[in-house]
Formats: C-alpha cells, sequence, structure tokens
C-alpha cells in the first residue's frame, strides 16, 4: 500500500463528541479510497476489554491495549481512528511513545475533543451524568474521576462552538498537511 499507517487519537469527557466526529471522519477517509478504522468502546470495551471496569488501574489497562491494537492497525497502513476518554495524561503518553518506537515510527496525532463539562451535562445523551451526580454511578470522569486536558495535543477542537463537519475537516486538513492523506 502507498498510503501511511497513523493512529488518530481522540481524548475528552463522555458526550463530548468524541464518536460522532470519529464515525463522520471514518466516513469520510472511507470515501476518500483510504483504508480507515475505528476503535470504539462498541467493537472494544465489549469484546477486548470487557473484564475491565472504570476504576484508574482499569482504565490504564483499556488505554494500554488499545495503544497496542491501534499500533497494529496503524502498521499495516490504515489510518486508525480511535474514540476513547482517555483522562490520564500519563496513559496517553504511553500509546504515543509506543507509536513512536515502532519501527519504522507511526504517526501519532493527539485529538483533544474540548467540550465543556457544562455542555457535556447539558447533552448527557444517556442520562449518566445524572446518575453519577445522584451517586448512581462511581468514578466517572468529571464527576467524581479525573479528567487530565491534553497539554501537547496535536489538534485542539473547541467542541461547543465547532460543528462535526468542522471538526473532520480540521482533521483533513491536519492530515493533508503532514502529507499522511
Ligand atoms: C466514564 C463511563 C463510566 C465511568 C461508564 N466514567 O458516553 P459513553 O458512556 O458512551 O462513553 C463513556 C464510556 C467511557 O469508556 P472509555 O473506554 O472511553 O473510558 S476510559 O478511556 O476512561 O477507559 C460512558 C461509559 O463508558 N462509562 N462508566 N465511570 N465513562
Amino acid at each position: 500500500l502507498s498510503q501511511t499507517g497513523a493512529t488518530i487519537w481522540l481524548t475528552g469527557l463522555s458526550a463530548s463528541g468524541k464518536s460522532t466526529i470519529a464515525t463522520a471522519l471514518e466516513q469520510h477517509l472511507l470515501h476518500q479510497k483510504k483504508s480507515a478504522y475505528r476503535l470504539d468502546g462498541d467493537n472494544v470495551r465489549f469484546g477486548l476489554n470487557k473484564d475491565l471496569g472504570f476504576s484508574p488501574k482499569d482504565r490504564e489497562e483499556n488505554i494500554r491495549r488499545i495503544a497496542e491494537v491501534s499500533t497494529l492497525f496503524a502498521s499495516s497502513s490504515t489510518l486508525t481512528i480511535t474514540s476513547f476518554i482517555s483522562p490520564y495524561a500519563a496513559d496517553r503518553q504511553v500509546a504515543r511513545t509506543l507509536h513512536e518506537a515502532h519501527n519504522p515510527p507511526l504517526p501519532f496525532i493527539e485529538v483533544f475533543i474540548d467540550a465543556s463539562l457544562d455542555e457535556c451535562e447539558k447533552r448527557d445523551p444517556k442520562g449518566l451524568y445524572k446518575k453519577a451526580k445522584a451517586g448512581e454511578i462511581k468514578e466517572f470522569t468529571g464527576i467524581s474521576a479525573p479528567y487530565e486536558k491534553p497539554e501537547k495535543a496535536e489538534i485542539h477542537i473547541d467542541a461547543d462552538k465547532t460543528s462535526v463537519e468542522e471538526s473532520v475537516r480540521i482533521i483533513t486538513e491536519y492530515l493533508i498537511q503532514k502529507g499522511y492523506l
């Protein structure tokens, strides 16, 4: 394949719009006849990682495995899009380092889907914030568990003010500029 593999690593709160943007981006890339694959909770947390919950240790292991899998996909020349909260900076760094240490190094593009907690709580599509505030869900990111904002993300999207289409455009412009697309 002439295509370069890369991992596009979305990070952000629950209800920030990660999955919607990841799906739209995947569709866009497939329409461009690029090999693209999306990893998200639906195909990872219910399968490979179904033994894991949401304690700090389990999230660390969740992200470690996803980092390994995304490295495999990216090394097969696939544009790999991951869509996980990945709240800990150290765990995201593990994912980045794994890509950089690969031979040849694989591009790792961290994309911060920066929606305010206020906005996410307003959206609350699954009622999870409401349950977390009522104490029915423990260790919920943003309420009773931390989210460490990225400080060196390649792309920062102000998700309160940016449409899904515009977000896809921002990411694809970056990929083109870097020669990955
Ligand atoms: C955060 C939780 C939790 C807790 C269940 N904290 O909005 P969703 O529902 O569809 O996406 C969230 C998803 C987060 O899984 P990740 O694998 O992305 O998390 S991490 O990267 O931190 O390992 C949410 C649901 O799972 N969910 N309980 N306690 N989100």
